[in-house]
Formats: C-alpha cells, structure tokens, sequence
C-alpha cells in the first residue's frame, strides 16, 4: 500500500478531522468526495491504491478504495461514509428532508450502483486497461445494462437533477458512474447505451460537471490517471 498524504485545501493538518482514502481516478472515491465537497466539510484526503497487503486490509477488509479515517476509526463502503457524513454534518442538506424523497435519492443511488456500475464494472479490464473480457460477458452485462438503463429512465427525473429540483447525493453518485457507462459501452459494444437509452443524461452530466467542485474532482481525476497508468505497467 502507497500511502501519501494531501492536505486539502479547506483544511490544516492539526485540525483535519477526516481523511478521504483512495485515488483519485476512482468514480466511487470521487462520489464521496464531492459530496464533502459540496457541504464544505473540512478533510484531508490520502493517495491509497487498492491491494490485498494485511496493512491495508486492516483498514479496508476488502482492499477497496474509498475508505474514509475518522477520530472513531475506519469506515468502508462508499455509501456508508455518504451516509456518515450527511449524519455527521446535516447542514447543507444533500437529502430532500421529506422522508419517502429521502428514500427516492437513496433508491436512485442503489440503482445506479447496483444495476449499472456493477455490471459495466466488468468490462473495465478491456474497455480502460487494456485486458480482455470474454464474449460471454460481453453478452451477459450488455442484457444487465439494457435492463437497468431502461429502469433508470423510468427513475430519474432530470428536473434538473437527477432526484428532483435540488442537488443531492444521487448527483454525486450518477456524475461520476454514469459516465463510465457510455464510454465503456462505447468502447466494447460501439454505441453508447446510456445516450439510446437516456438522451437527457447527456445535457443532465454536462450541467453538474460545471458546478465548481465537480471541475475541481475531474481536475484531481485527470492529474490522478497519468500517475495510476504508470503505476499498473509496473
Ligand atoms: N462497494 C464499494 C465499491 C468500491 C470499489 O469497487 N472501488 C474500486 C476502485 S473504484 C476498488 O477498490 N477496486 C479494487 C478491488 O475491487 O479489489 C464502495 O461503494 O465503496
């Protein structure tokens, strides 16, 4: 494990209360970091690559990135450090107060993770790091991704934000999977899935990827994968 520390701008290092662990190329570490970002909650974050050293699965049990450090300890799961931090720091509200909206941006988060960034998780070996993946499961995600596009398009509502009229986790989480979704079936199948099956997507990424601290992510992002290439080919 490669462990380097960047202190974030909104913090110093004596007070940094939490440490966002991870890289910076990684869609769901990029997830909780705009979702900090947008609450302006002070954190530092730490370049950790995924591996399986007992040192790192002693923070992170699976070896995955995100994982985030608190004076309490370590929490894993992407979606549970959402949810610890909008518990942690209500103010500003990144969930509709009403419950059953509450649940709606919950809802939308799972969906997307579960039924779209899973499924084209396993082509990413073929379509950014150039190994293969059988026709097989070409085959197989390309009936998954249909299917949980066309559901994302009976669930979004676009009005402007994916949940509704105001920005929320579930901005957070589609701005950073949904685009993996057309460029890796772009890649592996030729069209892109996410344009047939959600025009509006388009327009809808474009629009959060203007807001401040979504530039300052996809800058992070691309400053991350020069130094992530030449780390795999090692
Ligand atoms: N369910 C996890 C998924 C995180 C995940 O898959 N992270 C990738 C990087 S984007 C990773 O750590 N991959 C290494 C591995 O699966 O061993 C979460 O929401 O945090």
């Amino acid at each position: 494990m490669i462990t380097v520390s960047l202190e974030h701008e909104l913090t110093t290092p004596s007070t940094t209360p939490i440490t966002l662990c991870g890289f910076s190329i990684s869609n769901y570490y990029n997830k909780v970091k705009l979702s900090l970002l947008e609450k302006n909650i002070p954190f530092a974050e730490a370049l950790v690559f995924t591996s399986q050293s007992e040192e790192m699965l002693a923070e992170s049990p699976m070896g995955k990135v995100p994982f985030l450090r608190t004076p309490r300890g370590v929490l894993t799961e992407s979606q549970v450090l959402t949810e610890f931090i909008e518990d942690s720091w209500p103010e500003p509200a990144l969930y509709p107060r009403d419950s059953f909206e509450r649940a709606k941006c919950r809802e939308l988060i799972e969906h997307i993770e579960l039924h779209l960034e899973l499924p084209a998780r396993r082509l990413y070996a073929e379509a950014f790091f150039g190994g293969s993946v059988s026709e097989e499961t070409k085959k197989e995600v390309a009936i998954l991704l249909e299917k949980g596009l066309k559901s994302l398009a009976r669930l979004a509502r676009f009005a402007p934000f994916i949940g509704g009229d105001s920005f929320t986790h579930a901005d957070c989480a589609a701005w950073v999977h949904l685009p993996l979704v057309s460029q890796c079936t772009r890649k592996i199948y030729g069209r892109d899935f996410l344009e047939d099956a959600l025009p509006q997507a388009k327009a809808y990424l474009k629009m959060v990827g203007e807001r401040p601290h979504a530039q300052k992510v996809n800058a992070d992002r691309k400053a991350g994968m020069e130094a992530f290439m030449s780390r795999s080919k090692k």
